[in-house]
């Protein structure tokens, strides 16, 4: 069966596609069969994460920046990680009417991910969103996260260009520093770029990438105006120039490696687990070695040594 949903989904079935991210999202084992086989149609997606404040203003520049390559012949794919606002719940989009233009688009695909806390981590399933996509044709992945700390800082691993958002703040200190999810952008954007004090959040910013300057890459700093649409040519312009950038200066085949051992770390990780689980809780050493260390009979790390040796 997982065999035929993979030849549709490879033939741009979009229902197969579908159910083959409900297996990946819910950690079956036809998930992980798909997965194995996706794998050699894959490498071709460029991977955008676009994180920020909620309310910021990210789903509605994900949809006029999903446009925005439509235009430009590529296909899309978004993935919406666990959408907190009210409006947007359920949709992806905060405009409704905008969202029914897109989703009625064969060459863009719209996921919500309500899967915070899922198997094997947000970030690993995030991952395998996005390996899916690739594998479906999609020429720009993006992935939409609330900025809010390590599990942005890990999907962001998974993105070739991080995209930053942050709005005009009252305040002296820009809400992206204080998450200190500035440190993963590749390139940064002030969206509502129509209310006052923009140009001021921009500015410390600057002030602030400054004292923090990558080698090779400049970050970017724009302004947008989502709901308008305003500046959306310029961020696909510079989420480009980055790929380019990416290619040329060997970093993407650096963070390929990188993801790479990471994956093959996480997974082979998993099956330790799963595979010392198995033996330990069904002979009881599991429990029994719980109960010591509860009653203070046995340390943590030995427990845990010999946890792994009953399995030997
Ligand atoms: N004034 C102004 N409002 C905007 C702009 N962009 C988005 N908004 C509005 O801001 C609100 C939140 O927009 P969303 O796109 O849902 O924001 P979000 O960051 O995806 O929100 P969450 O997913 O809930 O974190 C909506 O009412 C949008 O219409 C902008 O450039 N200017
Ligand atoms: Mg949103």
């Amino acid at each position: 069966m997982t065999d035929d949903l993979v030849a549709r989904l490879l033939d741009g079935d979009k229902r197969a596609l579908s159910r083959l991210l409900s297996f990946v999202e819910n950690g079956y084992p036809e998930g992980r069969e798909a997965m194995k086989a996706l794998f050699g149609h894959t490498g071709h997606a460029h991977i955008i994460g676009m994180t920020g404040p909620t309310g910021s203003g990210k789903s509605t520049l994900v949809g006029v920046l999903a446009r925005e390559y439509r235009t430009r012949d590529r296909t899309v794919g978004i993935v919406a990680v666990d959408p907190t606002s009210p409006f947007s719940h359920g949709a992806v989009l905060g405009d409704r009417i905008r969202m029914q233009e897109l989703t009625s688009d064969p060459g863009v695909f719209i996921r919500s991910m309500a899967t915070r806390g899922a198997l094997g981590g947000l970030a690993s399933t995030t991952s395998d969103v996005t390996t899916v996509l690739d594998a479906a044709h999609k020429d720009i992945i993006i992935v939409e996260t609330v900025g809010a700390g390590q599990d942005e800082v890990e999907v962001a691993d998974t993105a070739h260009t991080t995209v930053v958002i942050s709005v005009p703040g009252a305040g002296d200190e820009v809400q992206a520093i204080k998450a200190g999810i500035l440190e993963i952008a590749d390139i940064l954007v002030v969206n509502k770029a129509d209310q006052p004090r923009a140009d001021i959040t921009a500015q410390q910013l600057h002030a602030y990438l400054n004292l923090n300057r990558d080698e090779g890459w400049e970050v970017p700093i724009l302004k947008t105006v989502a709901i308008r649409g305003r500046g959306v040519v310029e961020l696909a312009d510079a989420i480009d120039r980055h790929r380019s950038f990416l290619e040329t200066s060997g970093r993407l085949e650096e963070a390929r490696r990188h993801r790479a051992r990471r994956q093959l770390l996480a997974l082979a990780g998993e099956e330790l687990l799963s595979r010392v689980l198995a033996t330990a809780e069904a002979n009881g050493r599991l429990d029994e070695l719980v109960e010591s260390i509860a009653k203070r009979e046995l340390d943590p790390h030995t427990a845990a040594e010999r946890l792994i040796q009953a399995d030997g």
